[in-house]
This record gives structure tokens, sequence and C-alpha cells, in this order.
């Protein structure tokens, strides 16, 4: 065996070979495991002491797929295809034995056997459509044969990850042995195999569960029309619905080819690139040069939360879906039993919908606590304010909140916008306060903006932002600002969209250029959902279109119209009544309307937010580029598939972002300023996250 090989290794025990890989930290598919694997299917092939193979890998999975980070590298080492016909073309049984997550190239090698056993506690899948790219070493061309052409477009299309149960009620998963004893139940897999001399299954000749579709494009079809919401702006689906197509309707090697031109073409575009970038940057996150792994945490095992609102509900909802007890604090009792019904009934709603059991919903609500008092937080680890966006209120809450809290809780505000060092400085242990921004539905959107204030300590930062994915959330670190990350770098798009229609768009132009854009839905229609009356009082002077909107009891979608008209299934059409409001307030404003193209509507909402997350790390209230990016697409839906605001100006360029700032600065005003960042290393021709 060469030097090549570390990665694996070879033994023969009692007549079966066993060909154990141990690359950490997933046995991803380097160079050196591929060419391992091949030269130890080579060797165990002919050597005949061996009557079978095993494969299998040390360490917390199988091969959990190629190595993502030697992508668009120059290819070394065994090509994948040529290590899989090793397994497949090998003379005698080849077992895969997974435990973990046999994913992406993994499960195709193991497809790539002849017989697959897993623990109960594996999954499998290929999640390579979440990479922007399609299975490209079989798994489009093996997996319908073994699970059929329906099942096989819902696992390539979506990803998914599927239990050892129902892999192996599909057939995927030929036996599953015993937790904790895979090496023993393959092995004894693999003799009772050749004991019985059951022959060498390749999957490549199975065609039964292909009849079914054969020269039925309607099935493809019909599931393109099912799922076109869902793929809406993405390429990869299309690339899988293809790639599987022709695993029907062509020989397999034929298939096999088509697979490869696909995969080729998915892999070298912005797409793939984007959802690489994310991949890597949702791992960043957790990862501050001043926390290191081993910084000592406090520990959160009951929260208390001040406010049963919308926010207050559904941020408790995230601790009791983690097991972890919460007591929720309200001032008056219809207001409290307002906010547990609701969390209830979302709860039975998740039941109805078979997300949960439901005796969930009864154990989960088992361990939410109502109070009207203050002082029943006075136990709790962790106790996290979200109520109505007020400083003053704030700053009281927090003032009384001391006084009740017991030595060493964190207190942590969910304020969307104000300083928390302020908030923190009415309190006698500001180095216990932080922010953590969650965002609505707070049960359901994944980001969770953590605030590190001046005073807290590391081990107050580190509990939080370990925390949050206990609670399912993404936790991303940002520093006290106006707005902190997010909402200050949506306050710039807002300003411009507002802008944009006084100057010559219409509501429903700026919004059809973000939806087309992959954002599920732009400005207006986002601000007649939430309602346009936050912040507007009856007979105050109109300072901006939508009050005026109000005036006339156009509310949003809760009147029934706002920016749009809505139907009774509140389906939004534009209005010629607020079409004309528009006309008559650019005419208010004196402003000449102009024609505006797609192109500038789409950089006057875009480039400033770019500048300002530019400004943000100058500022050094986010870590890296990638932390914002991940902001915006885990907050704010962001199509993943452009990789967040930083990562796209690095795909336009950041020459054409800095030469269109310096434009409108001139053109419109200083608020355009280019940040210093951003004129940088738009001169030195750098991007901001290196991945574009
Ligand atoms: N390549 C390179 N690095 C990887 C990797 C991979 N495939 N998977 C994980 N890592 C790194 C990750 O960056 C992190 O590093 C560490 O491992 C632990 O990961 C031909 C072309 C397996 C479910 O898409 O979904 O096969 O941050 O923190 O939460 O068709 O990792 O510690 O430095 O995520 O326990 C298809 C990707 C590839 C699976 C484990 N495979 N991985 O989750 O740990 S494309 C995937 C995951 C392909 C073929 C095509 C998860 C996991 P660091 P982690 P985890």
């Amino acid at each position: 065996m060469s030097a090549d090989t570390a990665a694996t290794s070879l033994a023969i025990e009692d007549g079966i070979a066993i060909l154990t890989v141990s690359s950490p930290p997933v046995n991803a598919l380097s160079a050196r495991v591929r060419t391992g694997i091949a030269e130890g299917m080579r060797t165990a092939s002919a050597d005949p002491a061996a009557k079978a193979i095993v494969l299998i890998c040390e360490g917390r999975t199988f091969i959990a797929g190629a190595d993502i980070s030697e992508f668009g590298k120059p290819p070394q080492g065994t090509p994948l295809a040529e290590m899989i016909a090793t397994l497949e073309g090998a003379p005698k049984p080849v077992v895969a034995a997974i435990h973990g997550t046999a994913l992406g190239g993994g499960l195709e090698t193991a497809l790539g056997a002849h017989y697959r056993v897993a623990v109960p506690s594996a999954k499998v899948g290929l999640p390579e459509v979440k990479l922007g790219i399609i299975p490209g070493a079989g798994g489009t061309q093996r997996l319908p044969r073994v699970v059929g052409v329906q099942r096989a477009l819902e696992m390539i299309t979506s990803g998914e990850f599927v239990s050892a149960a129902k892999a192996a009620e599909s057939g995927l998963i030929d036996e599953i042995v015993e937790e904790g004893r895979l090496r023993e139940g393959a092995v004894a897999f693999a003799k009772k195999v050749v004991a019985e001399g059951r022959p060498l299954k390749k999957v490549r000749d199975l065609s039964d569960k292909m009849d079914e579709a054969r020269g039925k494009p309607e099935i493809f079809d019909a599931f393109r029309k099912a799922h076109a919401r869902k793929f809406r702006g993405f390429e990869a689906p299309e690339g899988c619905i293809r790639a599987i197509e022709a695993a029907v309707n062509l020989p397999f090697d034929e298939g096999l080819k088509k697979e490869r031109e696909i995969f080729n073409g998915l892999i070298s575009g912005t797409q793939s690139k984007a959802q690489r970038y994310v991949f890597f940057a949702e791992r960043e996150v957790r990862k501050i040069p001043d926390l290191p792994d081993d910084t000592k945490t406090l520990p959160v095992e009951s929260v208390g939360i001040i406010g049963a609102g919308t926010m207050g509900g559904g941020i408790a909802m995230n601790f009791l879906n983690a097991g972890i007890p919460v007591t929720i604090v309200e001032q008056k009792q219809d207001a409290l039993d307002r906010g547990l019904g609701i969390m209830r009934k979302n709860y039975e709603a998740s039941a109805a919908k078979g997300r949960m059991k439901a005796e969930d919903v009864e154990t989960r609500m088992g361990l939410v606590t109502g109070s009207l008092d203050m002082k029943d937080l006075g136990g709790a680890d962790l106790v996290i304010e979200a109520i109505f966006e007020n400083m003053d209120l704030k700053k009281e809450t927090f003032a009384k909140l001391d006084a009740v809290a017991k030595p060493g809780a964190i207190l942590a505000s969910n304020t969307s916008y104000l300083d928390v060092n302020e908030i923190g400085a009415v309190t006698t242990r500001p180095d216990h306060v932080i922010g953590m921004h969650f965002f609505s539905p707070a049960n359901v959107m994944r980001l969770l903006e953590v605030v590190r204030t001046d005073k807290a300590t590391k081990e107050v930062v580190a509990t939080a932002v370990k925390l949050a994915p206990k609670i399912g959330k993404l936790g991303v670190l940002v520093g006290v600002c106006h707005g902190f990350v997010g909402n200050r770098m949506l306050a710039q798009r807002q300003r411009e969209a507002n802008r944009l229609i006084e100057e010559g768009a219409m509501p429903w132009d700026v919004d059809r250029v973000l939806y087309e854009f992959g954002l599920p839905m732009g400005p207006f229609a986002m601000s007649d959902l939430a309602g346009l009356d936050i912040g507007w009082q009856k007979g105050q002077e109109a300072t901006r279109l939508r009050d005026r909107l109000c005036d006339i009891d156009r509310r949003g979608q809760k009147t029934g119209a706002g920016f749009y008209d809505y139907d009774e299934k509140r389906k939004a059409t534009p209005s010629k009544l607020v079409e004309q409001m528009v006309l008559d307030w650019s005419k208010e404003k004196g402003i000449a309307r102009r024609p505006i193209s797609d192109e500038e509507i789409l950089q006057r909402l875009v480039f400033p937010m770019i500048n300002e997350g530019a400004k943000i790390l100058e500022e050094g209230k986010a870590l890296r580029a990638s932390d914002i990016d991940m902001v915006w697409i885990t907050g704010y839906g962001w199509p993943v598939y452009r990789g967040g605001p930083m990562f796209y100006g690095d795909t336009i360029g950041l020459k054409t972002v800095l030469a269109k700032m310096e434009e409108w600065e001139k053109a419109i005003g200083p608020e355009f300023k280019p940040s210093a960042l951003l004129r940088r290393k738009a001169e030195a021709g750098e991007q901001f996250t290196g991945a574009a």
C-alpha cells in the first residue's frame, strides 16, 4: 500500500476483508480517501483469502460525501467513478457498513457495493442539490433503480436525510444490524452472503423499478409542477429531474454520461459556488476568534421570558422544543392567556400536520409556566425580555429584573434596534447583559443575532452562541449599533424602495424585481403583511405615502387593502387608486418622475446594503462578511443561490458597486458615500468573501 492510502487500512479476518476508512472529521472522499479505497478494493479483490469485502468507516460517520473543499481545484488521485467501479466490479461480495450519515458520494459509494447494512441510528441521503449540484457519481442512476423513480425524485431534489429504517423499507439498506456492533454485524452479514452463495447484486443491472416510468415524461412534468414553488430560482432541482429521467430512458452508461454532463454544467455555475460558500459560511459563524471552543459556558436549564406577545411566545417555544422549562411573565391575565393560547394553537397545528406527536403538545406546554409576577423569574438561568420596542420601558423592565434575577443569571433583550449597552447600564450586572435578537415568527425563523455588549463576559457570550444550535437557531455574533446587522442594512433598502416609487417606479415594480431576484416578497407586499399602521398616528401629517394609505383605512392585508388590493384569498393585485396616489405624492414633492429600469431598481436596493455591510465590517460589528450573508439568508429570505449580499457584491464586482455608489453620492446625496473598506477592496481588486 503506498503512502497515499494512510486514510484507509485493510485487514482480513476469518475470510472477510475489512477495508476501513479513517479521515476525520467526516471521512469525506478526498483524493487520499478515494485512492486508498480503490487500492484497498483491488488488493482485497485479488486476495484469495478474502471471500467477501466489508467497507466501513471509523469515527462519527460513514463517508459524508465528496470533499467539498476540493471542488474547483485540479483533480488528484483516483476519480470517484473509477473508485466506485472497483466496488461494483469486484469479483466477490462487497458490503457497505453504514453508521452516522452516508451522504452524497458516500451513499453513491455504498450504492456501488453489492449490499448495504446499517445501524438503526444511521441516516442516508443525496444532499448535493443543497450545494447547487446533482449527485455526480452515479447517484441519479443507481438510486431510482433501488427505491423507484418517485422516491428517488423526492430524495434527490430535496436532499433530505432518510432514516435507516425508512431506507430499509425502500430496499436501500439490506439489513439493520445492532447499534454499536456495526463491524460484527457487517462481517456476519458478509459471511451469510458467501454461505448462501447470494449473487453480486450490481445496482446498475437493476431495472424493474424503472419500467413504470419509462417513456412517461408526464411523471416528471407532474413532479416539476407539484414543486414549482419550492424550486423557484434554483437551477439544480431541474438538473436532478433531468438526470433521473435519463436514468429511466437511457442505458446505464449513457445515463451516467448525462449525469456527468449536467453535473459539470452546474458545478461551474454561480449558484453552486454560492451554495458551497454558504455551506462553509454556516459553519464559520460559530468560530469566534477570542472564544475558543473550550470557553467555559454557563448552565441554561431554565429560562424566563418577559412578554407573551407574538415574539415572547415564539421565543418560548424554541426552549420548550429543546426541553428547557420556561416561565413567561405578562402584566395582565388576558394577555398571558392569549399568549399561552397561541403557543398551544401553534403546537396543535404542527401536530395536525404530522410534524409532531399529539402527546408532544402536552409535554411542551407542560414545561411552560405563566405568571403575572416578575419575582417568578428569580430562579431562571437566562431571562429574555420581549416587550414593546421602547427604550424607557426596556430600561425600567431591566432595572426591575435586575432586582429579582438570581446572581449569575444572564439578562437578554430581544430588542431589534436599541442600544443594549444602554439597557445593561441600568443594571448592577452589565457583564451579564446581552442582546438575543430573534426574528418573527420566532419559533420558525432560524436566525438569532447574538448582540455582544461592551461589558459582557466571554462566558456569557459563549453561552448564548452555543445555546443557539440547541434551540434550532443559527447564532450570529454582532456588535451594538442601531439595528445591528440585519435591520441596519434593511433600513438602506427600505429608504431606497420608498425613494424609487417617488422617482418613477410603482410599488409592484419594486416588489417584482426583488421577487424575481429570489426573495420571497418585496418591501411593499411585506409592509402590507406586517400592517402599514406600525408607527402611524391618526391625524398626524403624513411623512410617508403609507401614512396616506392608513389615513384612508388602507392598512394592509388586515384591511383587505394597502399598497395592493387583496381578494378573500389574500391574493394581491396592483391598485389603480394607489397608482394615482403615488403619482400625486411625487407631484406634491415636486419630483419629476422618470422611467426606471429593473436593473437600476435592483442596484438601488442592493448596493447600499452592500455598502452598509462594508461599514459594519469596518466598525467590527460583524466578524466576517460571511456572517453578514448568513444573517440575510437565515433571517431575511435572501436566496441561498445568490450567497448573501456581500457574496453577491463580489459576483457583481466591487468596482461596479463602488462606481454606482459614487455616482449616486453625487446625484442624490451623501448617504451613498462609499465605505472606506469598499473603496479599498474595489481598488485592490479584492473581494469581501474571497469565494465568488
Ligand atoms: N467536505 C468537506 N468538509 C466537510 C464535509 C464535506 N463533504 N462535510 C462536513 N465537512 C466539515 C465541515 O465543514 C466541518 O468543518 C466538519 O466537517 C464537521 O461538519 C460526487 C459531489 C455530515 C451531516 O453535502 O451535511 O458528494 O467547520 O459541523 O453538524 O455526488 O457536515 O469543523 O472545520 O457540519 O455533525 C455531499 C455535507 C457532498 C454533506 C455532519 N455531502 N456535510 O454534520 O458537523 S457533494 C454533503 C453535512 C458530493 C458527489 C457529490 C454535515 C454532516 P469545521 P459539521 P455536523
